[in-house]
This record gives structure tokens, C-alpha cells and sequence, in this order.
């Protein structure tokens, strides 16, 4: 498992995060897609009106099986069980998720991801020893309802010169053609749940946001 900062920014660039319901088709076949397009690192989050219950550990262990195909970290979203069951890579977690520092404890030796809206909430991810946050939402988003207002890319640079190193993801809204902005603004990496999930070709999807994140798309 990656535990370096160096290695978590690289497997930071291009995190897909679904669960059932982000998909029109059989999530296995999305995911595995998605990873043969670039995809380099993973979160279930089974969330949202028609997501599974209990036995959605099922759907769980048959993605991260698959991940670990492909060499790719797997998270879990908000559900430290369902981690601590699958021993996954790692778990994010919302400012609504718990008490974060005692998650934080429960999970050493695992990466701990907190979703943060402001400076002061990602002052205390650092704090508590987050390994890195996600920010947003970055653009509009029709995937999560219950969003904080637009943040506009601006808010990591923001973070950045604010004294924030740690790895950095941008989330919500984030398409082929918008998705180099995020990352010239300082962030490491991009998180996606329906630029790719709803496509097509969730492995072109997954190809061309690769290519944008890596400087290679449109500007
Ligand atoms: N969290 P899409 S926005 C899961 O702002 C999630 O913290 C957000 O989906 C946040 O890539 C979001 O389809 C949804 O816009 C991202």
C-alpha cells in the first residue's frame, strides 16, 4: 500500500467514485472500463435515493476485487465497517461523517480522505492528519444534492496559498474540457462520478480526462 505523499498524489490524478445507483449499467463492467481508460484510484460510495443496503458489501468486494486486479487503491465512502471488513485501502469521509480525529485513530496505516469547503476545515484535516482532501464542489453538479454553494476553482488556490501542501482532489461537475483548470489551480487530482459513469465509453471518458490531467488535452 502507498503510504508517501509523492505516490498518493500519482494515484490522486484521475479518482473515480461510484455506486450503484451513478450508473446505467453494471458498475463491475463501468469500473473495469474505466481503469483499462486510466482510472488511478477508486471509491465506492453507495450512496443516494435506490442505493443498496447491507448488501451492498457485495458489490463492494467484486469492485475492489477488481482493483486490485489493476494495482489501483480502493476507498469506501463513510462506511469504516465496510472498510475495516474488505481491509480497503483507505476511507473518506464528509464533514458530516463522525467525529473525524477519532476516525483518524481507528484507522492508522490507512489513508484517511476528508472532504472540506473552507480553509478552516481544511486547516483541521491537516491537523488530525487527513492524507488528503477533496474540494467541492469545484463546477455545478447534478450527481449530489445536498452540495455546498459553487466554489469555482479558485478555492484551491486558495487553499494552496493558504499554507495547504496536502494532496489535493477537485470534485463535483468535473468534465473532459474543464478538468485542466482544476489541476493548473494547484490540485493533484480530479474526482469524477458522471463524466465517466454516464458515458458512453466510460474508457474514453477515462482516457481523455487522463490526457487533460496530464497537461495533454484542451485548454
Ligand atoms: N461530492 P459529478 S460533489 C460526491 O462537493 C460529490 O463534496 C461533492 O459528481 C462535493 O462528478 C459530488 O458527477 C458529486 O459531478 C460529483
Amino acid at each position: 500500500m502507498m503510504t508517501k505523499a509523492s505516490s498518493l498524489r500519482e494515484a490522486l490524478k484521475l479518482y473515480f467514485v461510484i455506486g450503484s445507483v451513478n450508473c446505467r449499467t453494471d458498475p463491475v463492467a463501468v469500473l473495469e472500463e474505466s481503469l483499462k481508460g486510466g482510472v488511478t484510484c477508486f471509491q465506492f460510495r453507495e450512496k443516494g435515493e435506490g442505493a443498496l443496503g447491507p448488501n451492498k458489501a457485495e458489490l463492494a468486494k467484486e469492485l475492489q476485487k477488481i482493483c486490485k486486479r489493476y494495482g489501483v487503491p480502493f476507498f469506501v465512502n463513510d462506511d469504516l465497517e465496510l472498510m475495516e471488513t474488505l481491509d480497503a485501502d483507505g476511507l473518506h469521509i464528509g464533514q458530516e461523517d463522525g467525529d473525524i480525529p477519532s476516525t483518524r485513530s481507528r484507522i492508522a496505516g490507512k489513508i484517511l480522505g476528508v472532504s472540506v469547503h473552507n480553509l478552516a476545515e481544511a486547516q483541521k484535516a491537516v491537523r488530525i492528519g487527513a492524507d488528503y482532501v477533496g474540494v467541492g464542489p469545484i463546477y455545478p453538479t447534478e450527481t449530489k444534492k445536498d452540495t455546498r454553494e459553487v466554489a469555482g476553482t479558485r478555492i484551491i488556490q486558495m487553499f494552496r496559498s493558504g499554507g495547504i501542501a496536502l494532496p489535493m482532489v477537485g470534485i463535483g461537475g468535473i468534465q473532459h474540457g474543464n478538468a485542466g483548470a482544476v489541476i493548473r489551480s494547484g490540485a493533484d487530482g480530479i474526482a469524477v462520478i458522471s463524466a465517466i459513469s454516464l458515458s458512453d465509453s466510460p474508457r474514453q471518458a477515462a482516457q481523455a480526462l487522463k490526457r487533460e490531467v496530464n497537461g495533454l488535452g484542451q485548454h
